[in-house]
């Protein structure tokens, strides 16, 4: 039961029906939400609410499936803390495990704060700021219970555990609702400060794709989260790519595809700083899904570009067939604001011939391999079966 719904409740029987209109209300109405607005502000109502708000979206019922997802600290980068999500503690990542959904689910996705509380506490930018982590979403529907943050009392404190209900509301001509398909992503919204800034700087986001019955599936997927200090996925020089000439491990700091792939592109703006999104040698159908359009392959109306700007908190996709015309070789991926890509922001898609080999002759030009050591699993790639 909400704080909102007892005013009204409380306020409604005492005003005589006079048939002046019924000022009295609304004004006590103004002060409790003055108050209540005072309190939150000042987060004394936040940590001990449970059960206040609707559990989950209109038109999701009950889920259609249920995943786990943890929260651990990761080995230190220098002495910068990282923070990852996995879907085991062992293979937590930055970025974190790529989501995907049809329209029409409905996902529970319990998650378990395993990152020590002094961690927390030494991230955390006021004293009276709550410990813990959370999981907010773009793109998809969720109600309060699933918002991830500090007002609505949607976090998990250490040692804890906390199920979010992500529905993908499908579209529906009648009520003229667009429908969740494209490209997303789920980040913290509280270890640091009430907007999880260094949640997020530390390592805690990764990509959602919402896809539709029928959607051609990619080979392989690649979240990107373009960040500040020039980073892409909060790497940037040589460690953005650690690629190993033999048997190049795909993962957040090693794009590769097979010539002829379906290479798929999660491209996610983070941090403070303006970006753009440029891959060499490959174009794509700028599209809200990936997807030009049923049986119209070639239709004008659809822009096709190698470039795309992207803010903060935008996402968008790409998808690529890997080599198409070109063939293999080590294809740049980069921000192209001239300074940034300068500063490191700069990694390569490296395109395998089809039986997975780099053609003699191109090993020369290869990226940064073996520069660092890859601190994270597979949380930025993601094979599909
Ligand atoms: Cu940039």
């Amino acid at each position: 039961m909400s704080a909102w719904r007892l005013v009204e409740e409380e306020s409604e029987p005492r005003q005589p029906r006079t048939g002046r209109p019924r000022t009295g209300g609304r004004r006590m109405l103004v002060v409790a939400a003055v108050v209540l607005l005072t309190l939150v502000g000042a987060g004394g109502l936040a940590a001990a609410r449970t059960g206040m708000f609707a559990e989950r979206p209109d038109g999701c019922v009950k889920p259609d499936r249920t995943i786990q997802l943890y929260a651990v600290e990761l080995p230190k980068d220098g002495t910068q803390v990282r923070l990852g999500y996995g879907l085991t503690p062992q293979t937590a990542s930055y970025p974190g495990p790529l989501m995907e959904m049809m329209e029409g689910e409905c996902l529970a996705i319990t998650l378990h704060n395993q990152v020590p509380e002094a961690t927390l506490a030494a991230l955390r930018t006021s004293p009276t700021h709550p410990l813990g982590v959370s999981l907010h979403v773009h793109g998809v529907k969720y109600t309060q219970d699933s918002d991830g943050t500090v007002q609505s009392g949607s976090y998990v404190p250490s040692g804890g555990s906390r199920t979010y209900t992500w529905y993908a509301q499908p579209r529906n001509n009648r009520t003229g609702a667009q429908g969740t398909a494209g490209y997303w992503w789920y980040h913290d919204h509280v270890v640091g400060g009430p907007h999880g800034t260094q949640g997020l700087s530390a390592g805690l986001f990764g990509g959602l794709v919402v896809r539709r019955p029928g959607d051609p599936k990619p080979d392989r997927t690649y979240t990107v989260a373009f960040g500040d200090r020039q980073s892409i996925n909060l790497r940037r020089g040589e460690a953005t790519d650690t690629c190993t000439e033999v048997n190049p491990q795909p993962g957040p700091t090693c794009l590769v595809a097979r010539k002829g792939e379906r290479v798929e592109f999660v491209v996610v703006g983070i941090g403070n700083d303006m970006h753009t999104f440029h891959l060499h040698g490959h174009s794509w159908a700028d599209t809200r899904t990936g997807v030009v359009s049923n049986g119209q392959p070639f239709a004008d109306s659809v822009p096709i570009i190698d470039n795309k700007t992207l803010g903060p908190g935008d996402s968008f996709g790409a998808q690529v067939v890997a080599g198409d015309s070109v063939g293999p070789g080590h294809w740049m991926l980069h921000c192209h604001m001239q300074f940034h890509s300068d500063a490191g922001m700069s990694t390569m898609l490296h395109v395998l011939d089809e039986n997975g080999n780099m053609p003699p002759g191109m090993d020369h030009e290869h990226g940064a391999a073996g520069a660092t050591s890859a601190t994270a699993a597979d949380g930025g790639e993601h094979q599909h079966d």
